[in-house]
């Protein structure tokens, strides 16, 4: 578990001496295609050889132990690295492998009696099932009648999200960081757990609900949400570690890396993904604590949560994973200026280490290690998306060389016990397979189906909904598995009839969907307007506060910030008052197929 308890000792840090990094400088024809090809061609033998070694190994235990060659159960016994390998191997194009991976799956079911962590089996297993669910139809695999709202992997996705539901049952509303995949929350649990694992659901249970029809998920992972909120500080800032039955902080520095990252990652990508305005409010309202007191010179440091005070001035390796989301909200440029600063570590230390200490320029003792993370190449590859400036693809290079130079074993990659020495560990953590190789990857793969601009998609009907796939509206989990936001329409939202009859009697409609009433709201708006749903990405929607001219209402509603918002705010990823062959608006990408 990633329960990390800040110090709480004041350190007084002065400007002067930290340090702020230079954009390298790389010729504009440097990264050809013919060089970019290599690239792929070597981050792919490098999965294959860490997944092979995972195979041979370890195979059906959770980890490989790269420098023994044996395999281990670590985070629950359920071939963990098989799953979370899975949606790499369809970014890779392995379609051949998909298939007999989800043939090994679908047999496959949770009952045991193992506690495992709440969040790591969400994020991991729950997300990489629904993940690869959702890309399957890729893979030529026989679907099943009613896919995506059915086939075998959502329902194993949905048998393990099932069992994490008892965690939930607290006092708050947040959830208990261990289960009982069989029994519920073990006797002795502790109440504590870390803000990430009280915050990350929203992405996974969404989805799930949303395919199944069932909104429980949902309803569970936005309460824990909801709570988390009703206990910000008055600077808007959260502690790392809550008591979830008496709601009472138990950790009370705030910064953006280890026990508190994913959340954020979570209100952003949750908003997106499920048209939720609400979590980007939020979001917003973090951002501003977090740029008033975390930021010091592009880097963000721990602060008390009620005072706003520096209490621990360092770099977490963790944290990388901000410029990505600052990129994905359109701050394309605070995004490049912390990206270069820890590039510098890297190029200082070898490797980015589990935190750095930005005054003293060192590594932090007793968190010196490297387990392979991927942070950091998951932002170069969404700020290059963002931008294209080729200085990211160097970065990334660099990356890769460090990690083929000093991780290497005969049977895989293996941790950095050491980033000073760069002694090694026995161990290969799943996300390796899950995050850093893809990531690496899709930097590279600059014509991967996950970069598609949304000027085609794939038209799909079940029943009596259609929806649009394959747009290149993609959300990632904070595990790198990347969900498809138009597959959602296919299960859940206005049937073609709901759409037919509001573009026909707009007034009667309106009144029966009124914004207080409904979340799926449409109406409607002349053909101009639809004009101006088009948008390059999906990326670049997330920032803007309301939708191109789709929602011709103006009614209000209060939302959790106790701001009013128009209903336009409704809908930050459908287009929802286009007419019906405009409504795949996801991500106001294909308005006009
Ligand atoms: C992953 O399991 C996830 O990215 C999580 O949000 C943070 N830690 C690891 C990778 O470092």
């Amino acid at each position: 578990m990633r329960h990390w308890l800040t110090l709480c000792f004041i350190l007084v840090w002065r400007d002067s001496d930290i340090v702020s990094a230079q954009r390298p400088i790389i010729p504009e024809n440097f990264y050809t295609q013919e060089h970019l090809s290599e690239l792929r061609a070597e981050v792919k033998e490098l999965f294959y050889h860490a997944y092979n070694g995972y195979l041979n190994y370890a195979y059906p235990l959770d980890e490989l132990q790269p420098l023994t060659c044996r395999g281990v159960d670590t985070w629950g016994s359920y071939s963990l690295t098989l799953i979370d390998a899975l949606s790499t191997l369809a970014v890779l194009g392995n379609h051949t492998e998909f298939r007999r991976v989800v043939d090994v799956l679908s047999k496959k079911s949770f009952d045991s009696d193992i506690n495992v962590s709440v969040f790591e089996t969400n994020i991991r297993i729950v997300g990489g099932l629904l993940s690869a669910h959702l890309l399957s139809h890729k893979s030529g695999i026989q679907l099943e009648p009613g896919w995506p709202c059915n086939g075998p992997l959502l329902r194993l996705a949905e048998d393990a999200a099932k069992r994490l539901l008892p965690a939930f049952n607290s006092s708050t509303g947040m959830p208990y960081g261990t289960v009982n995949l069989r029994y519920g929350v073990p006797p002795d649990e502790t109440p504590v757990t870390c803000t990430a694992g009280v915050g990350t659901f929203i992405v996974e249970f969404g989805v799930l609900s949303r395919l199944t029809q069932n909104p429980e998920y949902e309803a569970v992972a936005m309460r824990a949400l909801k709570s988390l909120w009703d206990h910000r500080s008055s600077l808007g800032l959260l502690g790392n570690h809550i008591n979830v039955e008496t709601g009472q902080w138990v950790a009370t520095d705030s910064g953006i890396g280890a026990a508190i990252d994913s959340y954020y990652e979570y209100l952003v990508k949750g908003s997106a993904l499920l048209g939720r305005p609400e979590l980007m409010e939020m979001f917003w309202h973090h951002l501003v604590g977090i740029e008033r007191y975390m930021r010091k010179d592009d880097w963000y440091f721990w602060v008390t949560m009620t005072k706003g005070t520096v209490s621990l001035p360092v770099f977490q390796n963790l944290e990388a994973y901000w410029p990505g989301v600052l990129s994905t909200i359109g701050k394309n440029s605070d995004a490049m200026k912390s990206i270069l600063n820890y590039h510098q570590v890297l190029k200082h230390i070898g490797f980015v280490p589990e935190m750095y200490d930005v005054q003293q320029r060192e590594v932090r003792p007793n968190r010196e290690g490297y387990p392979l993370r991927p942070e950091l190449i998951e932002s170069l590859m969404f700020l290059y998306q963002g931008t294209k400036d080729k200085n990211l693809l160097a970065m990334g290079e660099d990356v890769l060389r460090a990690i083929q130079h000093s991780t290497r074993t005969p049977c895989g990659y293996a941790t950095v016990k050491d980033t000073r020495d760069h002694r090694l560990e026995d161990r290969m953590e799943s996300f390796f397979l899950a995050e850093t190789t893809k990531y690496l990857y899709l930097l590279f793969d600059t014509e991967n189906f996950i970069h598609s601009q949304g000027i085609s998609g794939k038209p799909h009907r079940v029943a009596s909904r259609s929806c649009m796939l394959d747009t290149g509206a993609y959300i990632f989990n904070t595990e790198a598995h990347p969900m498809d936001v138009g597959a959602l329409d296919c299960c859940h939202g206005p049937t073609e009839r709901d759409i037919w009859q509001k573009a026909w009697f707009p007034k009667r409609s309106s009144k029966r969907n009124s914004p207080e009433s409904s979340d799926d709201k449409l109406s409607i708006v002349s053909s101009s307007s639809i004009e101006t749903c088009k948008k390059p990405h999906w990326q670049s929607f997330l920032w803007i506060k309301s939708p191109p001219r789709c929602s011709a209402s103006s009614a209000a509603s209060k939302s959790w910030t106790g701001k009013r918002r128009r209903s336009s705010l409704y809908s930050l990823l459908t287009c929802e008052a286009a007419p019906f062959m405009q409504m795949f608006c996801i991500g106001g990408e294909v308005c006009d197929i």
